[in-house]
C-alpha cells in the first residue's frame, strides 16, 4: 500500500518541493491550497508535478477548524506536514492578528483534528529560527531559550509549544522542525535573498538600475530548500517524535549575500557609507546599484542566526550539502534566465 501524505501550503516554496519529494518516493499526496480569485500553481508547474496522477489538490484554510476535521477524515493521511502559514515576518507587524490566527491558532485546529480523527497520524510542524529572535546563545541548539522579535515569531512559538504539548499530553507523534532560513529559485520575491537575485537579474538585463534594501547587517544561516524538505520527511520516519534543528552552521550578512549575488552576475560591488547612507557601487560604471531604504527596516530585528544541526545529523543522518556560494549562484542563474524569458530575450 502506498503511504498517504497531507501537505498544507502546497502553493508555497516548501510545499511544492515536499510534494515533489514525496511523489518521487511513491506517496499518494493530498496537498492544500487557499481558494482565491486567482490560484497560483506556478511552483507546481515549475517542478512539473501539477498534473501528477498521485497529487490531489484540496482547498483549505487553516483558520477554519471544521474544514481541518473534514480534510483529515476525507484524505486519511499517514503523515501530515503543516507548512501553511502567514510566513512573511515584515507583514506580521502590519497584520499581527491575522498572523496569530493563521500561523498560531491555525495549528491548534490541525492538532485538535488529528487528536479527534486519528491520533496515529504523524504530524510535522514547520517551526522556525525566528523563535530564537534576540538570541540567547551562539550557535542556537534545540535547548537555546526563545525570545521572538515579531508577531510572526510569537505566533510560531505558540504553535511550537502546542505541538510539544500535544506530544506530551496525548502521546501524538507530533514533531517540530526548527528550520533556519532556506532558499531556492522558488522562494517568494518578498524574502530578501530572492528580492536580491531577482533584482540583480533585472539590473543585469538593463530593466532596473538599483536595488533598495533594509538592514544590511542582519545575519542569517541560509540553506537550500530541497535539502530541508528531505529533513522534514526524515523527522517523520524517526522512531520518536522530537524537536530538531535544520541549519547549515554558517552565518553571513545580508550585505555578504548581495555581494555574492552581484558577483554571480559579473558585477563587483564596493561598499561606501554607513547605516541609511550605505551604498553598493559598481566601480566599473560608478553607478549606485544598492541603496538602503529605511522603509524596509523592521520595528524589532533578529540580528544574528546560526544553527547547530548536530542532533539532526546524529539522529536523522541529515546534512546540508549546498553552500551559500552555490546556492546564490543557482538562484541568480535561474533569475537571469527567467527575466530574459519574460523580457523576450531568450
Ligand atoms: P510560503 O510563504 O512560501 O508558503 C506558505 C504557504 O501557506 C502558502 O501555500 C500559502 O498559501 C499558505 N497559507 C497562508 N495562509 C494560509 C491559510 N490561512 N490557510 C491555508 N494556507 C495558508 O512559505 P515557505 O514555503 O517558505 O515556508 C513553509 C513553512 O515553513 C511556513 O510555515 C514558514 O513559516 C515555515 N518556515 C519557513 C522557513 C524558510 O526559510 N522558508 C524557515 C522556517 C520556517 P498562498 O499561496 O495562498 O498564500
Ligand atoms: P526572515 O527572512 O525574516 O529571516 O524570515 P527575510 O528574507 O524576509 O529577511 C531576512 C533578513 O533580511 C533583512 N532585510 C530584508 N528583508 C526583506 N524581506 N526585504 C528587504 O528589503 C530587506 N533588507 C534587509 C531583514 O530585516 C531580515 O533581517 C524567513 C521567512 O521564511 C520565515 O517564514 C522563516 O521562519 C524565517 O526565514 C526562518
Amino acid at each position: 500500500m502506498p503511504r498517504t501524505a497531507l501537505i498544507t501550503g502546497v502553493t508555497g516554496q516548501d510545499g511544492a518541493y515536499l510534494a515533489q519529494f514525496l511523489l518521487e518516493r511513491g506517496y499518494r499526496v493530498h496537498a492544500t491550497y487557499r481558494r482565491s480569485s486567482a490560484v497560483n500553481f506556478w511552483r507546481l508547474q515549475a517542478l512539473g508535478i501539477q498534473d501528477h496522477p498521485q497529487l490531489h489538490l484540496e482547498p483549505f484554510d487553516l483558520t477554519d477548524m471544521g474544514s481541518a476535521i473534514r480534510l483529515i477524515e476525507r484524505t486519511e493521511p499517514d503523515e501530515l506536514y503543516n507548512l501553511a502559514a502567514q510566513s512573511f515576518v515584515g507583514i506580521s507587524f502590519d497584520q499581527p492578528v491575522a498572523t496569530a490566527q493563521i500561523t498560531g491558532v491555525g495549528v491548534l485546529h490541525l492538532l485538535e483534528a488529528v487528536r479527534s480523527v486519528n491520533p496515529r497520524i504523524r504530524f510535522y510542524q514547520a517551526s522556525t529560527s525566528e523563535m530564537f529572535g534576540q538570541v540567547q546563545a551562539v550557535p542556537q541548539t534545540e535547548d537555546t531559550p526563545f525570545h521572538p522579535r515579531s508577531p510572526y515569531g510569537v505566533a510560531k512559538l505558540f504553535a511550537h509549544w502546542a505541538t510539544v504539548n500535544y506530544r506530551e499530553s496525548y502521546d501524538l507523534f507530533a514533531t517540530s522542525g526548527i528550520l533556519f532560513n532556506h532558499e531556492s529559485p522558488l522562494r517568494g520575491q518578498e524574502f530578501v535573498t530572492r528580492k536580491i537575485t531577482h533584482g540583480v537579474a533585472r539590473i543585469r538585463h538593463g530593466l532596473q538600475s538599483r536595488l533598495e534594501l533594509g538592514n544590511l547587517d542582519a545575519r542569517r544561516d541560509w540553506g537550500y530548500a530541497p535539502e530541508y524538505v528531505e529533513g522534514m520527511w526524515r523527522m517523520l520516519q524517526a522512531e520518536r517524535p522530537e524537536t530538531y534543528i535544520l541549519a547549515t552552521g554558517r552565518t553571513e550578512s545580508v550585505r555578504d549575500f548581495v555581494t555574492l549575488a552581484f558577483r554571480a552576475a559579473g558585477i563587483e560591488l564596493v561598499w561606501e557609507g554607513k547605516g541609511e547612507q550605505e551604498q553598493g557601487i559598481d566601480p566599473a560604471t560608478g553607478q549606485v546599484r544598492v541603496a538602503v531604504n529605511p522603509a524596509f527596516y523592521r520595528p524589532a530585528e533578529v540580528d544574528l542566526l546560526i544553527g547547530d544541526p548536530a542532533k539532526a545529523r546524529r539522529e536523522l543522518d541529515w546534512t546540508p550539502r549546498t553552500d551559500l556560494e552555490a546556492l546564490c549562484q543557482l538562484m541568480v542563474r535561474a533569475d537571469l534566465e527567467r527575466v530574459a524569458r519574460e523580457a523576450g530575450r531568450a
